[in-house]
C-alpha cells in the first residue's frame, strides 16, 4: 500500500450536555481526524483522542495536528510499502506523541483492511458480536443533579455507571447515588489523577459502597501510591493515565498497583499496543475495559472491535452516540439493554456521513509528498 496523501481535518462538535472531571469542563469536543488516501483511492480515518487542552495528559489537538504535519506524516507518506505494523517504525524517532500517532497508525489500518475487505474486529482477534458498554458522569453542582442523572441512565438500560469524583466530591455522593440505585447497578469511581498521599486515608472510605474499582485517584507515575492504596483498601485499583504502553502496564500490574486495567487504544499510541496491552493483561489474569475520549463515531467503532477482544470482561465507557452528540459524523451507535453492535464492515465498519461532516469541519490541511 502507498499513501497519495494525507488530511488533517478539524471538527468542533458540540456535545449535548458538559461533561465535568476533576481537571475541568468539556462543553464541545475539538476533534483532530487522521485521513489517509491510498494511491489505488482508498481512505482510512483515524480519530485523534487528544483533547483541546493538556490537561488529560501532555497531548492536545492543536500540538498533535503540527506533530503529525511536521514528523509523522512525511515518513509514513514516502513508505512505498506501507502498512499499519510499519507506522510505529516509520516514527520512532519522535518522543512521545502517542495519540497523534495512534490516530495515524488508525487510519492506516482502516484503509489497508478497507482494501483487503477485512473488519477491525477480525483483524484484532475480536470475539463478540455485542459488548457490554456504560456511561461515565461527571462531577455535578449538586449531588441530587447526580442521582437524577444516573437514574436517567440507568432507566435507558446502562448497566454500568462511572462517576467522577474528586477531593470535596467523592464519599458522599457516591454514597448518594449508591443508596439510590440499590446494590444491583455496577458503579465505579474515576479520580483523574486528583488526589495526593495524604489522601489515602479518605480514599478508604469508598470501601463501604461496592464499588467495581476506583480509578487512577493518583498521578501518571506515582505507581507505588497506588500499590499502597491497593494494599490498604479492598475495592481494586484501575489505571488509566499511568499506562501508556504494553510494558507500563505489565510494569503496574506487577507492581500491585493495578488489578484492573481501563485500556484506551490512543493513550498507548494505537490499537496494536492496546492489543499487546490486553494480550499482557490477560497473560497476567488482569481484567480489562475499553476506556473513551468523548469520541465521536469514528473513534467509537475503533473501540468497539477492541472491546469485543476475549480479554475485555468489564463494561467499557463506550456510550451510544446520543450520549455525546445530537448528529454524529457516522451512521450513530444504540444501546440496547447495556450493550452496543460492534461493527463488522471492512476497516472500522463505519461510513462517514459527508453532509454532517460538512456542517462540523472547521478545517482540513492537506499534506502530499
Ligand atoms: O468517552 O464516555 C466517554 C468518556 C469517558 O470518563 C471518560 N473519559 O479519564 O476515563 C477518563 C475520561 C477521560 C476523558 S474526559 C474528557
Ligand atoms: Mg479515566
Amino acid at each position: 500500500m502507498k499513501l497519495a496523501s494525507v488530511e488533517l481535518l478539524r471538527l468542533e462538535m458540540p456535545l449535548v450536555s458538559p461533561f465535568r472531571t476533576s481537571f475541568g469542563l468539556q462543553t464541545g469536543r475539538d476533534v483532530l481526524v487522521v485521513v489517509v488516501h491510498t494511491t489505488d483511492g482508498v481512505s482510512g480515518y483515524g480519530e485523534c483522542v487528544a483533547l483541546a487542552d493538556p490537561v488529560y495528559n501532555e497531548e492536545y489537538v492543536h500540538g498533535a495536528a503540527y506533530v503529525l504535519a511536521q514528523y509523522l506524516v512525511p515518513p509514513v507518506l514516502a513508505e512505498p510499502h506501507l502498512t499499519a505494523t510499519r507506522v510505529a517504525g516509520l516514527t520512532h524517532g519522535v518522543v512521545g506523541h502517542r495519540m497523534a500517532k495512534g490516530a495515524l497508525e488508525l487510519a492506516v489500518l482502516d484503509a489497508q483492511l478497507r482494501t483487503a475487505n477485512l473488519s477491525m474486529v477480525d483483524y484484532l482477534g475480536g470475539v463478540r458480536e455485542k459488548v457490554d458498554v456504560g456511561v461515565s458522569v461527571g462531577i455535578t453542582d449538586t449531588v441530587e443533579e447526580l442521582v437524577e442523572l444516573v437514574g436517567g441512565y440507568r432507566a435507558q438500560g446502562y448497566r454500568r455507571i462511572k462517576l467522577k469524583i474528586q477531593p470535596g466530591f467523592d464519599v458522599a455522593p457516591v454514597a448518594a447515588v449508591r443508596a439510590a440505585v440499590g446494590s444491583e447497578l455496577a458503579l465505579q469511581v474515576d479520580g483523574n489523577t486528583a488526589y495526593r498521599a495524604k489522601d489515602l486515608g479518605h480514599l478508604r472510605q469508598l470501601d463501604a459502597f461496592d464499588l467495581l474499582l476506583i480509578e487512577q485517584p493518583f498521578e501518571h507515575d506515582a505507581i507505588s501510591l497506588h500499590a499502597e492504596l491497593a494494599r490498604r483498601c479492598q475495592t481494586p485499583i484501575c489505571l488509566d493515565e499511568s499506562l501508556t504502553s504494553a510494558a507500563r502496564t505489565a510494569e503496574a500490574i506487577g507492581a500491585g498497583a493495578c488489578s484492573v486495567v481501563n485500556l484506551k487504544a490512543g493513550r498507548m499510541g494505537g490499537y496494536l499496543e492496546a492489543r499487546r496491552a490486553h494480550d499482557v493483561a490477560t497473560a497476567l489474569d488482569t481484567p480489562v475495559w475499553c476506556g473513551g475520549m468523548l469520541e465521536t463515531g469514528l473513534g467509537r467503532a475503533a473501540n468497539l472491535a477492541l472491546a469485543s477482544m476475549p480479554g475485555f470482561t468489564l463494561p467499557g465507557d463506550i456510550s451510544a452516540s446520543d450520549r455525546y452528540y445530537a448528529e454524529d459524523v457516522t451512521e450513530p451507535f444504540v444501546q440496547v439493554d447495556g450493550q452496543i453492535a460492534v461493527p463488522d464492515g471492512p476497516g472500522i465498519g463505519v461510513t462517514v456521513r459527508e453532509d454532517v461532516l460538512a456542517d462540523v469541519v472547521r478545517s482540513r490541511q492537506l499534506i502530499r509528498e
